[in-house]
């Protein structure tokens, strides 16, 4: 078994104009396609790791061998991290169920979540990805640094944005804040309510 690319859930051109279909287009099949090659690439010699969901090797990198343990952090994350980030696209989906309710009693109001995820965003130095998640029952904004998981960390994302330049550069150039902005109108809220109820 090797990994691969799953086609996205809808049309690159779904989430104009908050996220240009360009964009969309090479993230997934050039960004996200190296990831999993490159994963492909440093398991093949270890067939055993290779038939391991990609996500519980992020949850116990320390069992993976160190000649590996890298690439799997660096590839494994990538491709566990795009695959998380595709389903929690689409637009027109409201804030509502249980996760609105969640943001309300954590964060004050859905402004003041966005205020908080934004700030962590675009603080966040060089390539990355700024997560909801939840930890011990919490939720918790965090930021991870390259391709990072919050599941090494032993924590359940529910929200995930890739802040690294190819997720916005074609279209924002050096706007991040743009790009966060546009974020909030592409988040499919009732996915993201199912992962909350999933992590409870
Ligand atoms: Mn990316």
């Amino acid at each position: 078994m090797i990994h691969q690319l799953e086609p996205l859930p809808y049309a690159y051109d779904s989430l104009e104009p908050h996220v240009d279909a360009l964009t969309m287009q090479i993230h997934h099949t050039k960004h996200h396609q190296t990831y999993i090659d490159k994963l492909n690439a440093a398991l093949q010699d270890h067939p055993k790791y290779m038939e391991i969901d990609p996500a519980a090797l992020l949850m116990h990198l320390e069992e993976v061998p160190d000649t590996i343990r890298t690439a799997v952090r660096n590839h494994g994350g990538g491709h566990v991290n795009h695959s998380f980030f595709w389903p929690i696209l689409k637009k027109n989906v409201p804030l509502a169920g249980t996760i609105s309710e969640a943001i309300d009693r954590r964060f004050g109001s859905h402004d003041n979540f966005k205020k908080e995820f934004k700030t962590a965003a675009t603080l966040l130095f060089g390539s990355g990805w700024t997560w909801l998640v939840v930890d011990k029952g919490k939720l918790e904004i965090m930021t991870t640094a390259n391709q990072d998981s919050p599941l090494s960390l032993r924590k359940t994302p529910i929200i995930g944005l890739d802040v690294w330049e190819h997720a916005y550069y074609l279209k924002y150039q050096n706007r991040r804040p743009a790009y966060i902005d546009a974020f909030f109108n592409v988040i499919n809220w009732e996915k993201i309510d199912e992962l909350y109820q999933a992590a409870g």
